[in-house]
This record gives structure tokens, C-alpha cells and sequence, in this order.
């Protein structure tokens, strides 16, 4: 019985010892995961229609909803493609969901997809 404790003992040592470290390992494991908070303010969560597609210039004219990260009304106006493959597959016509943040001033689209 005695040698028994021990051995539960042990194990339940071992395991504690497991716990104490995992949070290191999970900590570095996890934390791409973690860290883009900014992920969610860039995944395309507006609904849009597109009116004009200037792949010259990388713009594009969006009759938009309200954008929450930019504490936007609903209105058309023109956003800057931060990549211009963004506005490849564009159309003026198209029912989008695409997300926009203001970089250096300027009202940017991050990500654009197809709505349907
Ligand atoms: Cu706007």
C-alpha cells in the first residue's frame, strides 16, 4: 500500500510538473494563433457593391454598408486596394464583403471577396 501512495505520488508529481511547464509550451505554440488580433478587423466583414474598378490607379469605387472599425456610414466612395491583385476579379456590379482600414490617411481595402 505504501509503495502505491508513492507511485500516485509520483505520477501525480509528474503530472503536475507536465501542467507547470505546458502553459510555456502552449504559450509559444499558440501565440501566431493569439497574436493577429488584427486578423479579425481585416477578414472581410463589410457588404459592398462595387461600382468602379480602376486596376491602373489599384482603386475601387464601393456603394458600402456600414464599416464598424471605421465607425462609417453606408455611402459609395473610393478605397485604395492595398494589393492591386485584390481588384483582379472585380466587376462594377458585384456584391462584395470586403473589409478597409485607414492607412497613412488613406481609406484601404485589406481583403475583397465575392459575395456570392
Ligand atoms: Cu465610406
Amino acid at each position: 500500500m505504501i509503495s502505491r501512495f508513492f507511485m500516485l505520488a509520483a505520477a501525480l508529481n509528474l503530472s503536475t510538473a507536465v501542467l507547470a511547464q505546458s502553459p510555456n509550451t502552449d504559450h509559444s505554440a499558440h501565440r501566431p494563433v493569439d497574436a493577429p488580433a488584427s486578423v479579425p478587423a481585416s477578414q472581410p466583414t463589410t457588404e459592398g457593391e462595387v461600382r468602379k474598378v480602376d486596376k491602373l490607379q489599384g482603386k475601387v469605387t464601393l456603394r458600402h454598408g456600414r464599416i464598424e472599425n471605421l465607425n462609417m456610414a453606408p455611402m459609395t466612395m473610393v478605397f485604395t486596394a492595398a494589393d492591386s491583385t485584390l481588384l483582379e476579379r472585380l466587376n462594377p456590379g458585384d456584391k462584395v464583403r470586403f473589409s478597409a482600414e485607414k492607412r497613412n490617411g488613406v481609406f484601404t481595402v485589406t481583403g475583397i471577396e465575392l459575395a456570392n
